[in-house]
């Protein structure tokens, strides 16, 4: 094969599990399944108004949010594709209230998966990029049918994390625990083309995302952060600071995975009851293992998020995450307050 031949993401998993040991055939199976369901679910998606698919699917999530007929479909695909294979025990969703099981008539396998099928979905009838988010776990030993109970597993428990951001090319994003690696869909080929491998984040920054419109319900060590960045030359911090709030995770995610940035969903007082907006399962614990691979850091604030120990299955975390210097400044910022 020629030198600098294009590696397939299928290329890539099989040196993956000849070479490093990394994976074993049914975790490649599942790698290759979920990049499937993403090409399926880039295709509806990419096809807008024109597939009959954008705006209210007239029904709510257990999060209690209006679903987007995308969000449904998106969910449906990853089930429909991840049923057969005997790769997984189970799988669990943002858009289902409970774990879903292999149907009887399969053979079940020793993963879990857990995802949010179309991450950012406010965002689609307005044409902005949407994504997937995905964490691997393994099925706790003798489990045959998981419950809720099984998936609650801390983020350092994952085996691979993923996402897929649907913008203007589609790129699917994973780490198997020894990296981020880039792969961007060849539409022509219907192929994930390797295009970025041990992809690192720059450990400082001067780019922010938070969505402002909150910032009266901020903690005092919130405030304190983002006021410092916004003082920018005049202030403590002696630089001029940028802004970019995209409203989909999955995108701002990616900017930052790709030119660095930090990214905050903090805890704010509008509703004490509700320690974030973002679900721990499969939003924090994905994304948070992606960043600490590419070098960066992900906290709540106060604690790394892949060392919590999950209670609910949908259960909501503050988020920092990104450029490593600027989390761990929030972060002791947060700490100073608490002490
Ligand atoms: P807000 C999308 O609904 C989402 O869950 C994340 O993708 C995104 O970062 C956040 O919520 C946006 O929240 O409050 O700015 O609409």
């Amino acid at each position: 094969m020629k030198p600098n031949a294009p590696v397939s993401l299928t290329r890539f998993l099989i040196e993956q599990q000849r070479e490093k040991g990394h994976i074993n055939a049914d975790l490649r199976l599942l790698i290759e399944v979920v990049a499937r369901a993403c090409k399926r679910i880039s295709i509806a998606v990419g096809k807008g108004a024109l597939g009959g698919v954008l705006g209210s699917a007239e029904t709510e999530n257990v999060q209690g949010e209006t679903q987007k007929k995308l969000d449904v479909l998106s969910n449906e695909i990853l089930l429909d594709a991840n049923a057969w294979g005997g790769h997984l025990a189970a799988l669990a969703s943002e858009e289902m209230d409970d774990p879903h099981p292999i149907p009887d008539r399969y053979p079940k396998g020793e993963y879990l998966l857990v995802f949010d099928p179309l991450d950012g979905s406010s965002n689609i009838d307005v044409n902005i990029s949407v994504g997937t988010i995905f964490s691997v776990l393994r099925c706790p030993e003798g489990v045959k049918n998981p419950d809720e109970k099984a998936f609650l597993q801390p983020g350092t428990k994952q085996v691979a994390a993923g996402y897929a951001v649907y913008g203007s090319s589609t790129v699917l994003v994973l780490t198997l625990g020894d990296g981020v690696h880039v792969f961007t869909l060849d539409r022509e080929q219907g192929s994930f083309i390797l295009t970025g491998s041990n992809v690192k984040i720059p450990e400082d920054t001067s780019e922010f995302a938070i969505n402002m419109s909150n910032m009266r319900h901020w903690e005092a060590p919130m405030k304190r952060y983002i006021d410092e960045m916004l003082a920018g030359k005049t202030g403590p911090r002696g630089r001029d600071f940028n802004m970019r709030w995209v409203a989909s995770m999955v995108a701002d995610v990616h900017r930052i995975l790709t030119r660095g940035g930090i990214f905050i969903y903090p805890r704010d007082l509008k509703d004490p009851s509700k320690p974030g907006k973002l679900r721990l399962m499969y939003e924090a614990n994905p994304m948070a293992m992606i960043v600490e691979q590419a070098g960066g850091a992900a906290t709540t604030g106060r604690v790394r998020i892949l060392d919590i120990q999950p209670e609910k299955l949908h259960q909501r975390v503050p988020v920092f995450l990104g450029s490593k210097n600027e989390v761990e400044r929030a972060t002791a910022y947060h700490r100073e307050a608490d002490a």
